[in-house]
């Protein structure tokens, strides 16, 4: 490999706990290296009016870790965005953001998904959309805006989902891509067409929702003013797999691994995302709408995806520790959660879907008290508490495996366990043995590498 063949690209990988600005670095073998240059934290912001992500600051965050590239001497090929699915800003007649956009835990969410389903039909939402029934699909949180600021929705021209918008503001784009639009509830991806039918029948528009693209593109370049504040130059702006869950997917297609058994994939970050590759719909009815969805990978094929809570609970509680002073890295809270087991405040089995946990003031707390509400000792010590969230997360995944298999015959004897979480070898452990597959541990940085990925397929690497 020579030095002067490498290219590098950027990636911004935007998580809802953190963000990241990476370094993509391709040499001549063809392989993608993944180098952090900029870190930031990143949560949904509690207010009056309710639950919000503040993306000015993100976007700050975005030019500094460019900024930061630039003053290295790196001139990169391309870059692009990619970040957690479902939400959105919507956009005035010139352009300005009507309101922050808004975090899928908006507690005003609760319970809209019920609703519409009873008025499209579970069966049919699910073939016409692909979603899962989930309160925070976009097509719920666009219900809400209707339901409680229609004045809002009423001078909205635009609806650009949180990876547009700063495509956007990079670029000036102003379009989405199929993994994007396969979170909404809102896109036909078989048909490649908004479900206008669905949206018109809850008296929602769809002429605000943006055109949607298949496949990797260029979509632009950083605009005059980025190029000023950051010391970048015109880098092509690359969009594909805007969605986190679709780029770290993107990547697992042909994945190199070792037998020949029907694979399982959990990405798992802040949410564990369960899937599996498919050609098509199953046939309506096989699949529980409530419970398992199709999304799309970057190049427009499949997946069936369960949505499962991933890192959530157990980071709410180390945010709670923390400040209490006790040690929450991931290794100290993994010796004590192995150090409880078998003790009796560590053998609850929670259910890690409980709306109670989707934004609690204190996680502990709440733990605690599904733990009364259901009869079990609750954990006393962050070991028991670990032990409890570890112990649940892989009997979550356990019954979704199995479901998987009961439902599409599959025989899926491995798991391909992808993304931050994969480092967690004691949950690793414990989903081998509830689940009865052979973890396979891919790489942790599974999203930002098909983030570059598409970058590559759009921008080439030939010099
Ligand atoms: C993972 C993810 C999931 C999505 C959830 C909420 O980061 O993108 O795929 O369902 O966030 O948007």
């Amino acid at each position: 490999m020579g030095a002067e063949k490498e290219q590098v690209y950027l990636a911004f990988d935007l998580g809802a706990s953190s963000g990241r600005v990476i370094l993509g670095r391709v040499g001549g073998d063809g392989q993608i290296r993944i180098e952090e240059v900029h870190r930031f934290p990143n949560g949904p912001v509690t207010s009056a009016d309710g639950v919000f992500w503040d993306i000015d600051a993100l976007f700050e965050a975005m030019l500094e870790g460019m900024s930061k590239v630039a003053a290295a001497g790196i001139a990169p090929r391309a870059v692009g965005v990619d970040t957690w699915g479902v939400d959105f800003a919507l956009l005035d007649e010139a352009g300005e953001l009507l309101e922050r956009p808004r975090s899928y835990r908006e507690p005003r969410n609760a319970g809209i998904s019920r609703r519409v389903a009873a008025a499209i039909g579970p069966e049919r939402l699910l073939e016409r959309t692909g979603s899962m029934h989930q309160d925070h699909a976009s097509l719920c949180q666009l219900l809400a805006v209707k339901e409680h600021t229609p004045e809002l929705l009423g001078r909205a021209r635009r609806l650009l989902f949180i990876p547009d918008l700063l495509n956007h503001w990079l670029c000036g784009a102003g379009s989405t891509d199929c993994t994007f639009a396969s979170t909404s509830q809102m896109y036909d991806v078989v048909r490649r067409e908004w479900a206008a039918d669905i949206l018109s029948e809850l008296s929602l528009p769809s002429e605000i929702l943006p055109p949607v693209q298949t496949g990797p593109a260029v979509v632009g370049a950083l605009g005059r003013d980025i190029r000023r504040r950051t010391d970048l130059g015109e880098v092509p702006v690359v969009a594909g797999a805007s969605h986190d869950t679709g780029a770290a997917f993107g990547i697992c297609r042909d994945a190199d691994l070792p037998g020949d058994e029907e694979l399982v994939v959990i990405s798992s970050g802040t949410w564990s995302i369960l899937g599996i590759f498919v050609d098509e719909h199953l046939p309506p009815g096989t699949l529980d709408a409530r419970r398992f969805g199709y999304e799309a990978n970057p190049d427009g094929s499949l997946r069936i995806i369960r949505n499962l809570p991933g890192g959530w609970l157990i980071d709410r509680c180390r945010e709670a520790w923390s400040a209490a002073g006790v040690d929450c890295s991931y290794g100290a809270l993994i010796s004590a959660a192995r150090a409880a087991a078998g003790g009796s405040g560590a053998s609850a089995v929670i259910d890690t879907e409980w709306e109670g946990f989707m934004n609690p003031p204190s996680m502990p707390e709440a733990i605690r008290r599904h733990c009364r509400q259901t009869d079990q000792p609750a954990p006393q010590t962050p070991g028991e508490f670990a032990q409890v969230i570890f112990a649940s997360l892989a009997e979550s995944y356990a019954r979704s495996i199995n479901e998987l298999r009961g439902k599409t015959g599959r025989p899926l004897g491995s798991l391909y366990m992808i993304g931050g979480m994969s480092r967690n070898e004691y949950l690793n452990e414990l989903t081998e043995q509830r689940a009865g597959v052979r973890v396979i541990v891919g790489p942790a940085e599974a999203t930002a590498m098909g983030n570059v990925a598409v970058q590559m397929a759009a921008a080439g690497t030939a010099t």
